[in-house]
């Protein structure tokens, strides 16, 4: 029987409740204004954060197959756009500035409309000066709801990770630096969980509870951990996959994965156990209650990707390595005392894909694609990591299943990214059904940005 103190805890636990499930006719777009806003990110202070709303994080629900419809507004002082990332969606949605639209300038507005086919979390940045415009903050989370995981969860939470260049006024430091873009990244010297110092989070006792981590970072490869109950990751980049006891999971910039347990009548901890001391990410307390603490944990609705013939499978290789400039180039250079800009090489390249490297803050001078995809055919991506340093590699357009690493044991997942580690050599596949030039690059933005980024097209 409920008492008194039932009721109040299940008054407290409304907070904790996930969010009304978006109803079918709600259509009406979502008016998203870049523009500086203030966040106080360290005590204190306030930051002029970039920001499409003046919560951060942002977190926008719709339901898979209705349209979704967003007016991005650009008040900020440099062009920008929204790439949905991991969203199959139509090539002109994409959100490329100069490859599947123009950039929207100072002032303007873009419309995007598009229906999400898969179910998941999801997030959306900038393709565009994007160390900058996502150091900023620019970036939400975008959940699609699927019918059938109505209510499943008693607690749905976002676990938003990122961090901050910024100096202890609370303004911003320089957002790249030389020495990051050309090893593993520069980090933020404010690490923050839904713009705190960790999240801290509600959730019935004995009711199961939904996590959705997303690494929002440009730089930073989280480990993650949980402590007090027992986890399970049930999605990949949004993608539901059979459940898989949570030992640790890792997840580089751009990465997400959804997180279920049981709440036990404890707190509970996500952990980022990366380093040699464990940080905290999330303290989920619980709110007592009658709940009975026995049932299976819920499942989410399949996936709709469809699965790559691998029996047909054309194979391509793609070796990530450092810079193009060639030893020859270098050697001649360094005997005749010539600058690397004396010879109009961008002096920012520091990456190459396959020896190309196509480096810059937008896209405006396009090189050819990296392959030619015949739509309707499956590929097999063979991505090799020469550098000492772990790559995140991120394919627009597509959700591709990772088949198997040279380095370590893999339970095969569906994703948009996949974090490919020094001299690994990792496999993805996928079915290239969607036409278009789709982005593939490295998604620690310094390393996008200094040449670790082409495109396939798919025709
Ligand atoms: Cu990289």
């Amino acid at each position: 029987m409920w008492t008194r103190r039932h009721f109040l805890a299940g008054t407290a636990a409304l907070a904790a409740l996930p969010l009304p499930y978006p109803a079918a006719a709600d259509s009406a777009p979502v008016a998203l204004v870049a523009r500086e806003r203030s966040l106080s990110l360290l005590p204190g202070t306030t930051t002029p954060v970039w920001a499409y709303r003046d919560d951060w994080p942002l977190v926008l629900r719709t339901r898979r197959d209705a349209p979704f419809r967003a007016v991005l507004t650009n008040s900020v002082t440099e062009h920008t756009a929204i790439h949905w990332h991991g969203i199959r969606l139509p090539n002109a949605m994409d959100g490329v500035p100069y490859m599947t639209q123009p950039p929207v300038e100072t002032g303007e507005s873009f419309a995007y409309e598009f229906a999400p086919p898969d179910a998941g979390t999801f997030f959306f940045h900038p393709h565009c000066n994007t160390v900058e415009q996502l150091g900023r903050g620019l970036a939400g989370v975008l959940i699609v709801e699927d019918e059938a995981e109505k209510n499943l969860f008693l607690a749905d939470h976002v676990v938003a990770i990122k961090d901050w260049r910024l100096k202890p006024d609370g303004s911003f430091d320089a957002f790249s630096t030389d020495k990051g873009a050309a090893r593993a990244g520069t980090f933020g010297s404010v690490e923050t969980v839904n713009a705190k110092p960790h999240a801290q989070l509600e959730a019935l006792a004995h009711g199961w509870v939904r996590l959705r981590v997303l690494n929002l970072d440009v730089s930073r490869i989280v480990v993650l951990a949980l402590e007090g109950a027992e986890g399970f990751v049930i999605a990949t980049d949004g993608n539901p996959l059979p459940p898989v006891p949570l030992k640790t999971w890792t997840l580089g910039p751009a990465m997400r994965a959804d997180i279920a347990f049981r709440m036990p009548w404890q707190k509970v901890r996500l952990q980022n156990v990366w380093g040699s001391k464990p940080e905290l990410l999330a303290e989920i307390s619980f709110i007592e209650s009658a709940l009975p603490g026995i049932g299976s944990m819920p499942e989410l609705a399949a996936s709709r990707v469809p699965e790559p013939d691998l029996t047909s499978a054309q194979r391509l290789t793609f070796e990530l390595t450092a810079g193009h400039v060639s030893p020859e180039l270098q050697a001649y250079l360094k005997e005749n005392d010539i600058g690397i800009d004396q010879v109009c090489l961008p002096q920012r390249t520091f990456w190459a894909i396959n020896g190309r490297s196509w480096s810059g803050q937008d896209h405006k001078l396009k090189p050819p694609p990296l392959a030619e995809l015949k739509r309707g055919r499956s590929y097999i991506f063979e991505l090799f990591n020469g550098t000492p340093h772990p790559h995140p590699m991120h394919l627009h357009g597509h959700t591709f299943r990772v088949l198997r690493s040279s380095k370590k044991e893999i339970v095969p997942h569906l994703a948009d990214t996949v974090l490919v580690g020094p001299k690994e050599r990792v496999e993805i596949a996928f079915t290239a059904d969607n036409p278009g030039e789709w982005m593939m690059h490295c998604h620690i933005i310094e390393h996008q940005e200094t040449g670790m980024m082409g495109y396939v097209r798919v025709a």
